[in-house]
């Protein structure tokens, strides 16, 4: 079996930048990831669950895990000397990674990162992950880092992924060159070639989407439900929520199906977050053969102009999310 780092290898002749920085960057999120992998697996003895009294720039509840994972992606990508800079969600602005002059690695690399999605659900034993997305430096190498260096759109990333913590935890992801799963075998601590060729299956089976939100949906929104509940064709399709983007998505990923947080009346963008969510799980989605999009416009060619900012997030099945693209179309007329 593959290790990540000899696929990696194996396969770089397809990758674009260097094959030694993709190394290096996997390398910082690894450690990170096995550390995280470690600490959410024995959450409850350790006390990491609930709440750490800190209220993050989303508004929400900083969970203690949040904070923990946050730290460890910094200090890993600082130890590795390829990154310059990193936004997190648990950060309201930019992190600029100083690097020793001396170092032969231009840090040409930007991480944006949602260091623990879903944690809210660690309280109740539910997967949860990391998402992380990388594009190269915008502005030039030798100057200060930029806002610009952190805004831009999704169709420019160079490698985007998840890890999630569950019944196993499995490294995705994508540097354009198709989706690949990675299971870490904790006794060693190794990530395994386990899903090569990861691909959205042609069947359409199930629809994600918390309907608890269904008086506050739009119209389209609530039309692709009942179409969803209807006894027609191959339908009605399976419901499954979790509330964790990264255990809904691996899920509809590897058995078919749509995964939607649309706008409502009480949240006009959305609720995930454009950079450090949506961008690298669309990449993945594409990568999948699926699609991406907010609704109307795909997601990866969206024009970003704030570090948190939040769209209306769609992604899965093609022939699931271009319907719902239809019934949104049509509320217009
Ligand atoms: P709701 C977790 O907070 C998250 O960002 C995603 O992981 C998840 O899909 C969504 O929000 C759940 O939100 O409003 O349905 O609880």
């Amino acid at each position: 079996m593959y290790t990540l780092g000899e696929f990696i290898i194996e396969n770089r002749d397809r990758f674009l930048y260097s094959t030694e920085d993709l190394l290096r960057l996997f390398s910082s999120i690894k450690l990170a990831a096995k550390a995280i992998n470690k600490e959410v697996n024995k959450a409850g003895l350790t006390k990491k669950i609930g709440s750490s009294g800190i209220t993050n720039i989303q508004g929400e509840n900083q969970q203690k895990l949040d904070e923990f994972a946050h730290r460890v992606f910094i200090e890993s990508f600082k130890s590795r000397n390829v990154v310059c800079g990193i936004a997190s969600e648990e950060s309201k602005d930019f992190i600029v990674i100083k690097g020793e002059k001396e170092n032969p690695f231009q840090k040409k690399y930007i991480v944006l990162i949602d260091p623990l999605d879903g944690s809210s659900n660690i309280d109740v034993n539910v997967s949860i992950g990391t998402i992380f997305s990388v594009y190269l430096k915008k502005t030039p190498i030798q100057m200060d880092l930029r806002i610009e260096d952190f805004l831009q759109k999704g169709n420019k990333q160079i490698l985007a992924g998840y890890i999630i913590y569950g019944s196993s935890t499995i490294l995705v992801y994508t540097t354009g060159n198709g989706v690949h799963g990675f299971t870490l075998d904790p006794s060693v601590g190794t990530f395994y070639l386990s899903h090569p060729k990861l691909h959205f299956p042609e069947v359409e089976k199930i629809y994600s989407i918390n309907e608890g939100n269904y008086v506050r949906f739009p119209n389209g929104i609530k039309k692709f439900i009942r179409f969803c509940q209807e006894e027609k064709d191959n339908r009605p399709y399976t419901a499954r929520y979790i509330g964790s983007l990264v255990g809904d998505f691996h899920r509809n990923l590897i058995q078919g199906g749509i995964y939607i947080y649309p706008k409502t009346a009480l949240s006009p963008n959305g609720k995930l977050r454009l950079l450090y969510e949506c961008n690298p799980m669309a990449f993945l989605t594409e990568q999948a053969g699926g699609k991406a999009s907010d609704g109307k416009k795909r997601i990866l060619d969206i024009e970003p102009f704030k570090l948190h900012q939040r769209t209306p997030f769609i992604c899965g099945h093609v022939g699931m999310v271009s319907k719902l693209e239809e019934f949104m179309n049509n509320e217009k007329k």
